[in-house]
């Protein structure tokens, strides 16, 4: 048996606002460079257009769950994130993704890792990449099965569906990794926060911009990018990342001030290309940051727990409890809601050959 010749179990799902690939980790080969080689031939890359595979040509449909029972008391399900990145041979665990996330408990209940427990299923997820730890995610499961339709509507994907909540606890690390509040960092003020996932925020009117620009725009813009990267490259240092050329981590939020009833307006580049809408977990460090006094997204009015962050596509509230201490703050818990949707089941077939890493 050979997966070239008789093909791979895999679950397409919509996960939040991101479209991923859904294993469960026993149908992968255990080492992790042979898992790799062989994900990159399932999701067509390196290419920019994945034409060649299930991957979508953008980072954001270019992703990969594989999910296992847990061997944590707490935990039902390990949930591992790859990053597959669409036009270099490059398979990242560096960072979660709350958005595929969304789709873990599905998935989970629909391959019988977890039983159905009434009309709400609670699945307890251990995500196992380095941001986050435990989650819980609650998923509709009226009638013993896994409920997809519902009237929930989330910006970044046009149609609605049922609810899935998700909720992140607390952690005793400070929210500020530098140290501080806000850094100089390639001359711009920028704030780097980590609640789940490394970002670094800085300000529209600091890099000559208005903050509500187009995605595209924003990509197309090259003396923009090439500031965005200096100050991403300094950050990852300042974070205790290390070089971070080739990594997916920090993300960069740019903030500028509420357009449409909401918190902050956001432009995310995760890290080169530009997010339609803002990463879950993203999204919940752009939250911390806008609730502590003093950062560079912290409004000029007081804001509560919910934050709502404008993004290209809509609005993402995001329910967040902290320990506000300056630097030392400390994340106490956070939820949002999702959805997600089950695309397809069955088998799928690597391109064979070596994908060159
Ligand atoms: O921040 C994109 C996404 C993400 C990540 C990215 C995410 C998160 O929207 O938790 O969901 O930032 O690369 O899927």
């Amino acid at each position: 048996m050979t997966p070239e010749d008789d093909g791979i179990r895999c679950m397409q799902m919509r996960g939040g606002s991101s479209k991923g690939a859904y294993f469960c980790a026993e149908d992968l080969p255990a080492d992790p460079a042979e898992r790799d080689d062989l994900l990159l031939r399932i999701m067509g890359s390196p290419d920019p257009r994945q034409i060649d595979g299930l991957g979508g040509g953008h980072p954001l449909t270019s992703k990969v769950g594989v999910v296992a029972p847990s061997p944590d008391a707490e935990a039902d399900v390990d949930y591992l994130f790859l990053q597959v990145v669409p036009d270099r041979a490059i398979v990242t665990d560096a960072q979660t993704c709350g958005n595929l996330l969304a789709g873990v408990g599905p998935f989970a209940i629909e391959r019988g890792l977890v039983p159905v427990a009434g009309d709400v299923t609670t699945v307890r997820i251990r995500a196992v990449n380095p941001t986050v730890n435990l989650v819980e995610a609650q998923v509709r499961t009226t009638g013993g099965r896994v409920r997809y339709q519902g009237d929930a509507v989330m910006a970044g994907t046009p149609f609605p569906a049922a609810p899935i909540h998700l909720t992140f606890p607390g952690s005793p690390r400070p929210v500020f990794p530098t140290g501080r509040l806000i850094d100089d960092l390639a001359g711009i003020p920028a704030s780097c926060v980590d609640a789940g996932m490394p970002v670094v925020i800085v300000r529209a009117a600091d890099l000559d911009i208005e903050g509500t620009e187009e995605p595209t725009d924003l990509e197309n813009r090259d003396p923009l990018r090439a500031v965005i990267e200096a100050v991403r490259l300094e950050a990852g240092r300042a974070m205790g990342l290390g070089d971070v050329r080739e990594a997916t981590i920090p993300k960069i939020t740019i903030v500028s001030p509420p357009r449409d009833g909401g918190t902050v307006t956001t432009r995310t580049f995760i890290p080169h290309r530009v997010h339609a809408a803002i990463g879950v977990l993203g999204a919940v460090s752009v939250a911390a940051a806008v609730r502590t006094p003093d950062t560079v997204a912290t409004p000029d009015v007081p804001v509560d727990r919910l934050v709502r962050i404008e993004h290209p596509t809509g609005t993402f509230d995001v329910a967040v409890d902290l320990d506000v201490d300056g630097p030392a703050t400390q994340l106490r818990r956070s939820s949002v809601v999702r959805t997600a949707r089950k695309i397809s089941d069955g088998l799928v077939w690597p391109r064979s050959g070596k994908a060159g890493i």
